[in-house]
């Protein structure tokens, strides 16, 4: 193994000896730990980390990287939609997406290796529970979701099929995710079909081109965003997992989406009958400014340009119809074939770019103390998951209602937007009206009959509270048996014991 003598050399080569400077001060279980982190860290890769930190720091602040003048929207050719396709078109996708899913051939990719700083809080994101009457995380919903999909694909094919779940965590995420399944016992999933992985980790730069030490014995490191998807499927062979079990679709969503449709049949299908390589799931901006990346050509080419690499004029451009321009809001739910995830995890990886985030990094100072800063002081290399979309040989975008399919939870309840109350409120009045129109009559506790659809989902809760276990229905599909005429005094919770 390395000591501590040869990592001094290497360091000194990269110019990031700095990271020793406490050296002296540590006890012999902190210079171990210090020393586990620095093997990891190759010198020349370090020295060009760097060096790359810094360049793209002094380019984004002298002139922040703007794409607009190269951008075009996504052709109506390629987009499917929920809302414009035909009836017997989405009927003919969803087929065709439980058919790939009856004969085994579809999984879900969850990227859950963020830090969830927005949220607030010091555990996996998954783990979160919004306040639901049942109290259950989105974790947990998830796992649902597949088990119910499962069913619904196995009945439709007279099949037992499985849709296994990957799981991307970071450093920060995979003990506490692992821990959370063990004790939930997989949420009734077979635990073989639920891998997980972990994601590199990147050190954090100073604006003088130097790594951050966090602690005395700690390099400040970050997971390497969410695009890091490619080089981890390649250091943990997923990939051949994946090609084992016979899957030759990946619906890759985040974890944050209290309202995702797991392995969606319809977009699975949609994907699959177009005979695309590579889709994305949209919905329209709900505002200019939202912070969701926007699906569009760069010098016709599909990319997500994300929401703070566009000026404000370009987002708020309109047709002459008055709609935005750039509308295809990217809810960050991809499919990827296993072909074309090969080919990523492979020679393409490196070609994809690093985005560039100034962060407040908590740091040591020359003196040893501790501080935590109140003004950006580190540069934050990352890459995107939909970076890969310009090398789709075949691209498709597919457009979603956004009331059924995106509710994100980002920010604590002390924000207005994407919070836990909204996330909340969006399930609970998707329920509602499943329940209205599986013919369920609400009434308060007097008998009397509860107006529909007093209130909005941004403002209000719904007029009666009914949660629907997703191990019952998937999408509102099959209420009719438990809820048809059935009077319903709130709050209601129809899950599986109750049937
Ligand atoms: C993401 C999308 C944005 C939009 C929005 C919708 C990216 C880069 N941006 O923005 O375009 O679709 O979601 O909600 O996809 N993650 C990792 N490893 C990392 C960093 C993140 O697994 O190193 C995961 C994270 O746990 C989450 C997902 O990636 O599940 C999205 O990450 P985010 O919340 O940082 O991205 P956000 O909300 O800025």
């Amino acid at each position: 193994m390395e000591c501590e003598l040869e990592i001094r050399r290497r360091l000194q080569g990269a110019g990031q000896e700095q990271l020793l400077s406490f050296w002296d001060e540590l006890s012999p279980g902190e210079r171990d730990s210090l020393l586990g982190e620095l093997r990891l860290l190759d010198g020349a890769e370090l020295q060009e980390h760097c060096r790359r930190a810094l360049d793209a720091y002094v380019r984004e602040s002298s002139s922040p990287q703007r794409l607009d003048h190269r951008m075009s929207p996504v052709p109506p050719e390629f987009l499917g939609s929920v809302r414009k396709s035909a009836p017997e078109e989405l009927e003919a996708w969803e087929e065709e997406g439980y058919r790939q899913i009856s004969q085994n051939k579809v999984a879900v990719l969850l990227l859950a290796g963020g830090q969830g700083t927005r949220l607030g809080v010091t555990y996996p994101k998954g783990m979160y529970s919004v306040g639901l009457p049942s109290g259950k995380t989105l974790y947990q919903i998830q796992a649902e979701r597949i088990l119910r999909l499962q069913q619904l694909a196995g009945e439709k094919y007279s099949t037992r099929c499985t849709v296994p779940w990957y799981i991307m965590t970071s450093e920060f995420t995979l003990n506490p995710t692992r821990a959370f399944f063990e004790q939930h016992n997989f949420f009734g999933i077979d635990r073989t079909d639920v891998v997980m992985f972990e994601q590199r980790m990147l050190p954090a730069v100073g604006f003088n081109g130097k790594v951050i030490l966090e602690r005395k014995d700690k390099v400040a490191m970050a997971p390497d965003g969410n695009g890091g998807l490619y080089k981890a499927l390649a250091d943990n062979h997923i990939l051949e997992d994946m090609e084992a079990r016979g899957i030759s679709y990946i619906h890759v969503y985040c974890v944050d989406n209290i309202l995702v449709k797991l392995a969606d049949p319809v977009f699975i299908g949609f994907c699959v009958s177009k005979g695309a390589d590579c889709g994305a799931k949209v919905v329209e901006k709900s505002y200019p400014s939202e912070p969701v990346g926007v699906v569009c050509q760069v010098d016709g080419i599909y990319q997500v340009v994300e929401y703070s690499e566009i000026s404000p004029e370009t987002a708020e451009k309109c047709n002459p119809d008055g709609s935005l321009t750039y509308n295809a809001g990217s809810i960050c739910n991809h499919f990827f074939t296993l072909d074309f995830l090969k080919n990523m995890a492979g020679s393409l990886e490196k070609r994809l770019g690093y985005h560039v985030a100034i962060k407040k990094v908590p740091y040591v100072d020359e003196e040893g103390n501790l501080v935590k800063p109140t003004r950006p002081n580190g540069i934050k290399m990352e890459k995107f998951v939909f970076d890969v979309f310009q090398f789709a040989k075949n691209f498709v975008a597919f457009e979603v209602v956004r009331e059924e399919e995106f509710s994100p939870l980002k920010n604590a309840d002390t924000a207005d937007k994407d919070t836990p109350t909204t996330a909340r409120r969006s399930l609970l009045w998707q329920h509602y009206r499943w329940a209205l129109k599986a013919g369920a009559k609400f009434t308060n506790a007097n008998g009397r009959a509860i107006a529909e659809n007093a209130g909005t989902p941004e403002a209000d809760e719904p007029p009666a509270i009914c949660e629907i276990s997703p191990l019952i229905s998937y999408f509102g599909e099959g209420l009719d048996v438990h809820l048809n005429n059935m009077d319903i005094s709130p709050p209601f919770i129809l899950d599986i014991q109750k049937v």
